[in-house]
């Protein structure tokens, strides 16, 4: 009776087991969850406020207005398109081209992480059927030999009549009871527990062969199969006045002392020639990263999903380097856009965005906001107020990540490091109205218990979502500015 209950009790543990898998802690809608977002005074420290932000560079452009009439002799050139042989991915043949795989390879550690759970608890499953099994024969063996001394016992009481009738009726009742258990429970449960073992390993098989093509797949540097176009420039508003007139991935050369590089183009938003720096938008990029991999630059660059050209960009980071470059060639402007899980979009426009060099901490210098998110890099959070929201401007900083702490919260406190609470490297004050870098979250809103450190770390405009809400999309795209382009 005991095992008939253990037996019950282990298949419904292994049923629930594989419901958890999918269950979601949602936030409860009674949560005030105040704003994270900045690292109030205790009393001890003070905040100081901030230096005034280098100016951002502005004046004469290099580029005038658009012509009227784009691209008309040129147009022939940028058709024609040629396949370049190219690797990247899992393993760069040339880091200088760029980053440019699936993120199969990503895939595949994770697959391989789970492949070693699920063997254990398979093998630890397998041990208790054949456990059960044996435990199972015992018992039939028991009954056997009930049986035998039941029969033994009939014949005896026959011989003596009714001396022992009261007592053998008995007998025979339990020995009824514990047979019908035997032949029929028993062998059911085992049935089941055999049923799931059989879609555990259903279920290894196919980790298994996914994890297998993956291996090939990564054996050999990941080769981009979509052709990069012929026209290239300077950046993106180069190409597009050369007559590259489709958001696609394009290799670009800022100026002549540096390699070429890929990037994606946006041809079509605000008419179009911006060189995409960042993109967020299904998680498939980790964005915790050291000071090194920021400054040049990470993530997926591109994909073809079977158009013949990369015209889907990935998630990924340009590099301070890089974009620090492209911001001090002239006037920049950046476009950042984000979209809600509700597929809601809303945008944010800086006609001025500067980025200073490495050796002073790639300050962000920011000017004249236009757009419809909310300014979270001039003005900081609305919803604070005085010094909480001060705290919160990124005007004026530096970049800092988890291993350099450039932040304003505490400076010389190493445990006071703003990147290393809240995701992602960025320009940390003290410490962000907005975390386009933060940590991905599935479905929007998350709580303060789902964070690592309980801090706001998600994918966050304040402005427009508050703290408590991780955007489903954003990008940031700059444009050298030229005036009179909307
Ligand atoms: C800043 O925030 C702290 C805690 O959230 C609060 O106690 C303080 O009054 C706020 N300061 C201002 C000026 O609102
Ligand atoms: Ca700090």
């Amino acid at each position: 009776m005991k095992l008939l209950l253990l037996l019950c009790l282990f298949v419904y543990s292994v049923h629930s087991q594989e419901y958890d898998d999918y269950s979601v802690v949602l936030p409860t809608s009674g949560d005030a969850l105040g704003p994270r977002a900045h690292r109030p005074s205790s009393g001890f420290d003070r905040y100081s406020p901030n230096q005034p932000a280098p100016p951002p560079i502005s004046g004469g452009s290099r580029y005038r207005g658009r012509p009227s009439t784009t691209s008309t002799d040129v147009t022939t050139e940028a058709q024609t398109k040629e396949v370049q042989p190219d690797a990247g991915g899992c393993t760069h043949l040339s880091e200088r081209m760029g980053v440019l795989c699936p993120t199969g390879c990503e895939l595949k550690s994770t697959i391989l992480k789970q492949e070693r759970n699920v063997k254990t608890a398979v093998s630890k499953l397998k041990d208790d059927v054949s456990e059960l099994s044996q435990s199972s024969n015992t018992i039939y063996r028991y009954v056997d030999g009930l049986s035998n001394a039941f029969r033994e016992r009939q014949r005896v009481s026959n011989e003596n009549g009714n001396v022992v009738g009261q007592y053998t009726n008995d007998l025979e009742g339990q020995h009824a009871f514990v047979k019908d258990t035997i032949d029929t429970t028993f062998p059911s449960n085992i049935r089941v527990l055999q049923g799931v073992l059989q879609s555990l390993r259903d279920k290894i098989q196919k980790l298994e062969t996914a994890i297998m093509s993956q291996r090939t797949k990564c054996d050999k540097p990941c080769t981009v199969s979509c052709p990069i176009p012929v026209v290239s420039g300077k950046e993106c508003e180069d190409i597009f006045r050369r007559g590259g007139d489709s958001s696609e991935m394009y290799l670009i050369q800022p100026d002549s002392f540096f390699q070429p590089y890929k990037v994606y183009c946006d041809m079509t938003t605000e008419k179009g020639g911006w060189t995409m720096i960042q993109n967020r938008q299904d998680g498939s990029v980790d964005f915790g990263r050291r000071w090194d991999s920021y400054r040049a630059g990470f993530g997926n660059i591109a994909s073809d999903t079977g158009k013949g050209f990369c015209h889907t960009p990935g998630e990924y980071w340009l590099g301070n380097d890089r974009i620090s470059q492209l911001t001090k060639m002239g006037p920049t402007e950046v476009i950042i856009e984000m979209t809600d899980w509700s597929g809601a979009k809303v945008q944010a426009m800086y006609q001025q965005f500067t980025v200073q060099g490495e050796s002073t901490g790639y300050v962000l210098s920011v000017g004249r906001y236009s757009g419809t998110a909310g300014d979270t890099l001039l003005q900081g959070a609305n919803e604070l107020v005085g010094e909480n929201r001060t705290m919160t401007i990124h005007n004026g900083m530096m970049f800092s990540t988890y291993d350099r702490d450039n932040d304003k919260w505490i400076p010389g406190d190493s445990s006071k490091q703003c990147s290393r609470e809240d995701g992602g490297g960025w320009w940390y004050n003290r410490c962000h109205s907005s975390n386009p870098n933060g940590r991905y979250y599935w479905g929007g809103p998350y709580t303060k218990d789902m964070a690592k450190h309980g801090t706001d770390d998600g994918i966050v405009w304040m402005n427009w979502k508050g703290s408590w809400y991780s955007l489903k999309a954003i990008s940031m795209k700059i444009r050298p500015f030229f005036g009179g382009a909307r």
